[in-house]
């Protein structure tokens, strides 16, 4: 093994690293460095660079050595000058973007874009061939990792994560992930923890804590670690070395031993503690305060080199020590002879398809929805649980997609209602036990992952999905706002990369939250939040769908949408409890199709212009709605209902905001210029008016939804003295009510809105608030609704 040619490699990707963040010109140094060579704004992160470049030659090294099939995670990805200058010095950035050729003119180029306006970003974004995440928001390298080798037999994820990373909750939970890992089925993570001692202003707490506890913690988490660490660059360089051969060993026996006997078995699987210096290679100390070794070599060190001559000495001293006129030839280029340590072809990490999942993706083969349709002959007469078709309707897709479509979720998948799907059991690779055969399901080869962490299971898919595959994440909408940022840095990925050329497709990101806020019947005020969608709804509109499915026949409409679509993060918000069912299969498909449509059945006088709209949006509020609609239709029978269902919430933007809007004159047609509006939403109210403000009927609409300021301007005082137990149990319809959601509210609302009804429709408002409040009692007195409500 050449030691010297694999440190000479990685002194060239510090020499380029350290090149990117200072230098606009001189890029070989074939002159002294003057002030007009450094670029006037200094930007980038060198105290992770060497460390990953380190990580990154000697991936190399056993890439070629065994052979393997590997991708390079990057965890601390705002060390991207570190993972930049090995995938330049493989041609693989050259080959997508010339400007970057392999001479002097290349590099100058590099080091010009790096960090600039209209060039590369500081982070390992989308445009860096090879990269499946931009560590941009630190914790989700690991969950990214055994996300992209499940199911991948033959793929290694080298995956360097920071010691402040680690300190991160979703990073923490995905050590565990080892326990979902089956050696025939899967591939294998190599993690690197890169143990450099601080972040940007601290130490790490990992690297402040006894050998032995470090050591025994990740022994915990079930890896078997080795430490590299050395005083000297060619010694550390040799350990890293016999280490990286020993892992791969490792995992390789593991492969064969499972494989050969097709005995799955749960290992302790090698991982690498590489406890080197921050920004290793950088000057130990510039007047008295520490650098290489410490925090302050986070970012830019030597921040004001061109105003300061003597830092600007230091930086080219610096520079001069990593000796490039030994590392390039006479062009610019890296020497030869380190250029055949990089791995060729598609074995490079940076060229992997893997890490591209799009080249890779095939279209699921999806069953007919006929198979799993209700038979609805007639709207509101059939009650059914609207997931547990779409439970049927999952595993049959993975009947049909045995290796490329997993259902993932925390812990509530079985809750959902999605219980069909454990036919093919949930991946577990931990301890089973006798009990487990009473319907626990657990089986190494399940295609159901489950671990109560939101984090992590949002990053097994979204790994899952870099790498070409399909799926969909259950979880309860009360608690998905956990993993909303995480949803927001995916989206970001997605929206970037569809803007690459050479960044193929991938599946959508499905997520359905369900358990919604309306029937937390039995948990309460803690889990009732529709929050999530006002996150996301501001978001890239090329990338971001939401819908709200009224019934199980619709969902399954929405579900197959989703699972053909691509680039996307759809967000599909239906109940698991008994709903009426509305739509036939074929009438759902076309209400999906449109995103919006009338429902003759819940309107009145159809073929005249409306009095009133009534307008829904989401499985329970609509409920609610259409029996408002019945009950005004009883009362008033001249009343001119105009009954208008959203399944698509973006229908509701204008066009030119969002690719799904309905146009103006659509929107006018569909709720007219100048009647009253009473639209009943699943989530806060204040999100409607957002999407609609700009319409014509805008000042008519008047929005119901969940509110959480329930005692102040609260127009029905006859509801005060109910205002109790919040925080505890309710009944769906005593929920419903206090939000005024309800269909009494709902009608209520029609009588003071419509002003034919103004006169007339007093007395029967009183009787429906006799209705609200006989069945609040009831709900006090008996612990549930009426039967008849
Ligand atoms: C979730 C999150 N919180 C905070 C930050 C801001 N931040 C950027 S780098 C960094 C320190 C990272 O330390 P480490 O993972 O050890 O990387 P390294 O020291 O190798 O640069 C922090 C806190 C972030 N990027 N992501």
């Amino acid at each position: 093994m050449d030691l010297k040619a694999l440190r000479d490699y990685w002194r060239a990707c510090c020499y380029a690293a350290v090149g990117m963040i200072y230098l606009w010109d001189n890029p070989l140094l074939r002159e002294p460095l003057k002030r007009e060579h450094i670029k006037r704004r200094l930007l980038g992160h060198w105290g992770a660079s060497p460390g990953i470049s380190f990580a990154y030659v000697h991936a190399n090294r056993v890439i070629n050595k065994h052979d393997l099939n590997c991708i390079f995670v990057v965890g601390p990805g705002h060390g991207a000058p570190g993972y930049i200058a090995p995938v330049y010095f493989e041609g693989t950035l050259s080959e997508y973007y010339p400007q970057f050729s392999q001479d002097e003119e290349g590099l100058r180029n590099l080091f010009r874009a790096f960090s600039f306006p209209g060039g590369l970003g500081s982070h390992c974004t989308p445009e860096l061939p090879g990269s499946i995440q931009e560590g941009g928001e630190l914790g989700y390298s690991l969950s990214h990792a055994y996300g992209a080798v499940f199911d991948n037999p033959d793929l290694i994820a080298i995956t360097v994560v920071g010691d402040g990373e680690s300190e991160t909750g979703p990073l923490a939970t995905a050590w565990h992930c080892n326990k979902f890992l089956n050696p025939v089925r899967d591939g294998a993570v190599l993690p690197i923890l890169l143990l450099n001692g601080y972040k940007i202003n601290n130490p790490t707490i990992l690297a402040r804590i006894e050998e032995e506890e470090l050591l025994s913690l990740f022994k915990g988490y079930g890896y078997e670690p080795k430490v590299v660490e050395g005083e000297e660059e060619l010694e550390v360089h040799g350990v890293m070395a016999e280490s990286m051969d020993w892992c791969v060993e490792r995992i390789l026996n593991i492969w064969e031993d499972a494989r050969s006997s097709g005995r799955v078995f749960r290992t302790k699987w090698p991982m690498i503690i590489l406890r080197t210096p921050k920004g290793w290679t950088a000057p130990k100390k510039v007047e008295e305060h520490y650098i290489e070794g410490y925090w302050r070599s986070h970012q830019v060190p030597l921040a004001d080199v061109r105003e300061n001559e003597k830092h600007l000495r230091i930086l080219e001293e610096w520079l001069r020590s990593y000796e490039p006129e030994r590392l390039f030839d006479e062009k610019g280029r890296l020497r030869e002879d380190l250029r055949s340590l990089a791995p060729k072809g598609n074995k490079r990490m940076s060229a992997n398809p893997h890490a591209n999942g799009g080249l890779l993706r095939v279209p699921l083969r999806l069953p007919p929805l006929e198979q799993f349709a209700l038979d609805v002959q007639e709207p509101m007469k059939l009650h059914y649980e609207n997931t547990r078709p779409l439970g049927t309707f999952l595993r049959e897709i993975i009947r049909n997609n045995p290796n490329n479509f997993r259902v993932f979720g925390p812990d509530e998948t079985h809750s959902n209602r999605l219980y069909d799907v454990f036919e093919f059991g949930k991946a577990w690779m931990a301890k089973i036990l006798p009990e487990d055969r009473d319907e626990g399901h657990l089986d190494p080869y399940g295609r159901t992952v489950e671990m109560l962490s939101e984090h992590t299971v949002e990053g097994l898919l979204e790994g899952y999905i870099l790498t070409g595959r399909h799926g969909i994440l259950n979880t309860y909408e009360g608690f998905a706002p956990i993993i909303s940022s995480m949803v927001n840095q995916f989206g970001k990925w997605l929206d970037i990369s569809s803007d690459v050329p050479w960044r193929m497709p991938l599946s959508s990101l499905n997520l359905l939250l369900t358990s919604v806020v309306w029937r937390q019947d039995h948990n309460g005020f803690t889990h009732q939040d529709p929050g999530f969608i006002n996150a996301i709804v501001d978001k890239w509109p090329n990338v971001v769908r939401v819908y709200f499915p009224p019934d199980a026949n619709t969902l399954l409409c929405v579900a197959k949408l989703c699972f053909q679509s691509t680039n996307r993060i759809n967000i599909i918000v239906a109940d698991k409890q008994k709903h009426p069912q509305y739509l036939d299969l074929a009438s759902a498909q076309r209400h999906v199709e449109k995103g919006i449509g009338i429902w003759d059945f819940a309107s009145n006088h159809v073929e005249e212009e409306p009095d009133v709209v009534i307008a829904s949006c989401g499985d329970i509020p609509t409920k609610e709605a259409v029996y408002a609609s019945f009950l005004l239709k009883e009362a008033f029978p001249d009343l001119k209902i105009r009954f208008v269902n959203v399944v698509n919430l973006f229908c509701l933007t204008p066009q030119t905001e969002h690719p799904d809007g309905l146009t103006d004159h659509d929107f006018d047609i569909y709720f007219t210029k100048d009647k009253p509006i009473i639209f009943n939403f699943h989530g806060y109210p204040w999100l409607i008016h957002r999407l609609t403000y700009r319409r014509t009927n805008h000042k008519n609409l008047h929005v119901r939804g969940y509110r959480e300021n329930r005692k102040v301007g609260i127009d029905a005082t006859h509801l005060t003295p109910f205002l109790k137990g919040r925080g505890g149990i309710t009944t769906p319809l005593q929920l419903a009510i206090l939000n005024q959601i309800d269909r009494f509210s709902i009608a209520m609302d029609v009588i003071d809105r419509v002003p034919k009804l103004q006169g007339k429709g007093g007395s029967f408002k009183d009787k429906l608030k006799n209705m609200q409040i006989d069945a609040l009692r009831y709900a006090y007195t008996h612990g549930v609704d009426k039967p008849d409500l």
